[in-house]
């Protein structure tokens, strides 16, 4: 997904009062600008995932993209698996904007592996026979309560062998820790082009709508929900990406 293709990320440039963040269509259309100047390492977490998935895909299996926005864990997926797997890549989201957008870059790609975009809610969307799971920053936003019980039906939803690829953005119980690494990852935003007022505005809304575990929280949830291993694969300042296997 080229992000000089999408919009520049301008929606919180302005000053005014700044609601919750909501994955609309003014999001969907800087997504690929907003998540590139945001997150540090996204496009390494992205290709590491393709080859997690060459590796544990399975053949005849599903293969899950979960909180997908425009698709670009779904292609990145499918670029890495052999055309002949007889798999499928069902991919979720429950904000139509993000959806609609991500027909039409799925659309722009031509293979036998079919992409099955559905308009879901993640805690309800059905998991069966899977291979791989991938959530990249999504259960950073389902309320945490519902993240053991998600993360439990995923497991139960991979055939043996399977893994599940969690991305997500994390916190430090030390405060010496956070503080350091929230500054590498301002300074980050800082070098993107970001300025101050965007910063703090968009911070503002998603206050209570981006909800960050720590590392050794998402170990324990991990491990509560079933999954034997699991273990950190990168990190990029305060951006994490975990394997688990079933
Ligand atoms: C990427 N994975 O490019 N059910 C379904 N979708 C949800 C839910 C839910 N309960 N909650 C949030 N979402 C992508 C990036 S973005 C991350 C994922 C970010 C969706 C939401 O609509 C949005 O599209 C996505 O999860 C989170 O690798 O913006 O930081």
């Amino acid at each position: 997904m080229d992000a000089s293709l999408s919009e520049k990320d301008t929606l919180f440039a302005h000053s005014e009062a700044v609601g919750a963040f909501q994955f609309d269509r003014s999001v969907a259309a800087v997504f690929p600008d907003m998540i590139r100047r945001s997150v540090p390492g996204y496009q390494t977490m992205l290709t590491g995932s393709g080859e997690l998935a060459a590796r544990y895909h399975q053949p005849g299996s599903r293969l899950y993209d979960l909180g997908c926005s425009l698709g670009a864990v779904a292609l990145t997926l499918r670029r890495h698996l052999p055309e002949d797997c007889g798999c499928e890549i069902i991919a979720v989201d429950n904000s139509a904007a993000m959806l609609e957008r991500a027909r039409e870059y799925v659309d722009a790609y031509r293979s036998p592996i079919p992409i099955t975009l559905r308009c879901e809610d993640v805690r309800e969307t059905p998991i069966e026979g899977a291979s791989v799971v991938v959530m990249n920053f999504t259960l950073q936003f389902v309320p945490p309560e519902d993240r053991l019980p998600l993360l439990a039906r995923i497991h139960a939803g991979l055939r043996p062998g399977g893994v599940l690829i969690l991305s997500e953005k994390i916190h430090f119980d030390d405060p010496v820790a956070q503080e350091a690494v929230e500054h590498l990852h301002l300074q980050f935003k800082r070098a993107n082009g970001y300025s101050e007022l965007e910063i703090s505005q968009k911070r503002a809304a998603l206050e209570n709508v981006l909800v960050t575990d720590t590392l050794q929280t998402h170990l324990d949830r991990l491990a509560q929900a079933g999954f034997r291993h699991a273990t950190p694969w990168f990190q990029a300042y305060n951006f994490i990406s975990l394997v688990a296997f079933r």
